[in-house]
């Protein structure tokens, strides 16, 4: 080797090397630094701001296992799609890239299509629905199909919320003000299904895109639970927001299943208890922030309206997209659906 040649390859290996020496170094010299490595490192990836409650209460669980383990269990939290966006995260999870994801059922129906089934247009009236049903026998039979295609998930689910509509041109008022309308909905095929059965022009944007296609008018509108809408700060780049209700949307907390396996039980036990716990306080949380939203949105100039969903239902049934869907999850699953929301075909 040159001398020359020295620095750059003084570079390359402080880069690759760097993380490892510094372990190799705190092991060798310092007990405190040994007993403080954590036997299980966990790297959980979501999509969402750090803001939300999801990530508060993530980091909370976190810490709590931490302590539970006694530092043998750690779980370090990549927020806001810096690993990526949804589809990279789902696929980085499957392989074992990342050890957790909170994917929304919507993303999770690409991998587990029966995973939809909690999104149909109009389905729950309300949380005690939703809540009976995910977690009951509904939630039990999504698990289950997500095992199926690769995925371990703890037993609660986190809520998203009841999606709504917001714009940059018009509100919608009703059916006829979606025609044509220039929406972007998750990498998903009910939301786009859905979307076209109410004469939208939807397109499938990961969550990472939205608040730059909104910026840049490639789409005029969206829609997302309005702690999303706050959080991601997406009424700096939106006019209207119509409280549509159309779709309930909740995270599924999905582990790699090998990763998952090589867990001894107790710390199984920790983590699953921690995370589920966990989500009841996210719960309660979004209840408030849902609470508080309309008027903190008006304050931050969004024009909130309420339209009726009549004009919303009766479109979908003329587009066929009930009878669609029942075929496309098959019986079982659209009748364990209105076992909680009532015959909906
Ligand atoms: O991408 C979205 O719209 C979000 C944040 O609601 C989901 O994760 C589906």
């Amino acid at each position: 080797m040159t001398r020359a040649m020295m620095p750059d390859r003084r570079r390359f290996l402080s880069a690759a090397v760097a993380a490892p020496l510094a372990g190799l170094a705190a092991s060798a010299f310092s007990p405190a630094a040994r007993a403080a490595a954590p036997e299980f490192l966990f790297k959980y990836g979501n999509n969402l701001p750090l803001t939300h409650p999801l990530n508060v209460r993530a980091q909370e669980a976190a810490n709590q296992i931490r302590d539970a383990s006694k530092g043998r269990m750690e779980i370090r939290i990549f927020p806001n799609n810096q690993l990526g966006g949804d589809t990279d995260m789902l696929a980085q999870v499957r392989s074992g890239g990342i050890e957790m994801f909170t994917p929304s059922a919507l993303v999770v129906s690409t991998l587990a299509p029966a995973a939809a089934i909690n999104a149909v247009g109009f389905a729950f009236n309300d949380y005690t629905q939703v809540w009976k049903a995910m977690d009951g026998q509904l939630g039990a039979y999504v698990r289950a199909a997500m095992a199926k295609a690769g995925l371990v998930s703890f037993e609660k689910m986190w809520d998203n919320g009841f999606r709504e509509t917001t714009t940059s041109n018009r509100p919608i008022n009703n059916a006829a003000d979606m025609r044509g309308l220039k929406i972007r909905v998750p990498v998903s095929p009910l939301s786009i299904d859905m979307f076209k059965g109410l004469g939208a022009a939807p397109a499938s944007l990961q969550f990472s895109e939205v608040y730059s296609s909104l910026q840049t008018h490639i789409v005029d509108a969206q829609e997302n639970p309005l702690p999303i809408v706050q959080v991601a700060k997406l009424y700096e780049v939106q006019k209207y927001c119509s409280l549509t209700h159309h779709i309930w949307d909740g995270f599924w907390f999905v582990l790699n299943p090998r990763a998952w396996q090589r867990l001894p039980k107790d710390l199984q036990a920790i983590a699953s208890d921690a995370f589920n716990q966990a989500a009841l306080k996210q719960r309660d949380d979004v209840s408030k922030l849902n609470e508080a939203a309309v008027t903190e949105l008006q304050a931050k100039g969004l024009t909130i309206n309420r339209p009726a969903p009549d004009t919303f239902r009766a479109a979908l049934r003329q587009a066929n997209f009930y009878a669609q869907y029942k075929e496309k999850f098959g019986n079982e699953t659209w009748s364990l659906l209105e076992s909680y929301t009532g015959k909906l075909v």
